[in-house]
């Protein structure tokens, strides 16, 4: 890679660096000779991302959807760990584009060539476009592996304890049926779980990988649901605890987590209004 030391940069007509970066740069993302990008798009976020000046590469996707949700950072972590220029937009579930994301889900990915939902799909996309610091290993069944733990993850843990969510998280109520049927899949599913992952020390062995996209958004959810519902956390006698502080060292993840903070309150006190 070539060092330049005064590099000189085209700002995008929609695109100014602004001191907000400085969060960015503080959490120890941005390497030298990088530059933080702000966008003046109105609804947008508050970064958009750090990229090397003697690439001059403009940014092409758009990360849509809130900070306090586990799959836009699922997407948004694995962006800012290979280093992929990108801008976010602040897109609440009800503002969705229908043409971008047909159920009105959040996160979807605006790129140059049209908009992408699902946040599995993006993770494969940005693999496939940015090779650098890869997430899926290149031996073709190690890769599988990886993405049947990804997958495992999102379909058999997320996806069973967002039924608690409503109560857990967000001062509604759930049946009594509901808890007694979610307790019963969650600990099938957490077995099944604990037989596929790793945790050495990444959650599908010893590299960081898209399966750690997952399991680092979801878990503690899995965790802080199932204390809050059952009084007990369903994966205490896994190394999640020692695993999310590992991952949450990393600066990466620590500026997701200081989104994820800051945009929950907005959403807490979004609802609160109504
Ligand atoms: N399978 C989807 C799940 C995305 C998802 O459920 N997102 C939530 C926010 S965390 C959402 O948009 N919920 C609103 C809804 O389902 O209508 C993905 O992987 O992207």
């Amino acid at each position: 890679m070539t060092q330049s030391t005064q590099p000189t940069v085209q700002l995008a007509p929609n695109l100014h660096r602004a001191g907000l970066g400085t969060a960015f740069s503080d959490a120890g993302c941005a390497a030298p000779n990088t530059v933080i990008w702000v966008t003046r798009k109105p609804r947008c976020c508050r970064y958009a991302a750090a990229f090397e000046l003697s690439h001059e590469r403009s940014i092409m996707l758009t990360l849509c959807g809130f900070a306090g949700s586990n799959y836009y950072n699922k997407v948004k972590f694995a962006l800012l760990e290979k280093g992929a220029p990108f801008e976010e937009e602040l897109t609440w579930v009800g503002q969705t584009d229908p043409a971008a994301s047909p159920l009105g889900k959040v996160p979807y990915l605006q790129t140059e060539h049209g908009p992408l939902c699902e946040s599995a799909v993006m993770l494969e996309y940005i693999e496939q476009r940015y090779p650098q610091n890869p997430l899926l290993p290149a031996d073709p069944f190690a890769a599988a592996k990886v993405r049947e733990l990804a997958l495992f993850l999102d379909l058999h843990l997320e996806l069973v304890v967002r039924n608690l969510y409503p109560e857990a998280f967000f001062g509604g109520k759930i049946s009594d049926a509901t808890k007694e049927k979610t307790a019963a899949q969650l600990e099938k599913n957490i077995a099944a779980f604990a037989q596929l992952a790793q945790f050495a020390p990444f959650v599908a062995g010893e590299t960081l990988t898209v399966a750690d996209c997952a399991a680092v958004t979801h878990l503690p959810l899995v965790s802080g649901a199932t204390k809050l519902i059952y009084g007990k956390d369903f994966l205490a006698h896994l190394p999640v605890r020692d695993y999310i502080k590992m991952m949450n060292e990393r600066p990466t993840m620590q500026q997701v987590n200081a989104d994820r903070k800051a945009n929950t309150e907005l959403m807490l006190a979004r609802m609160k209004a109504r």
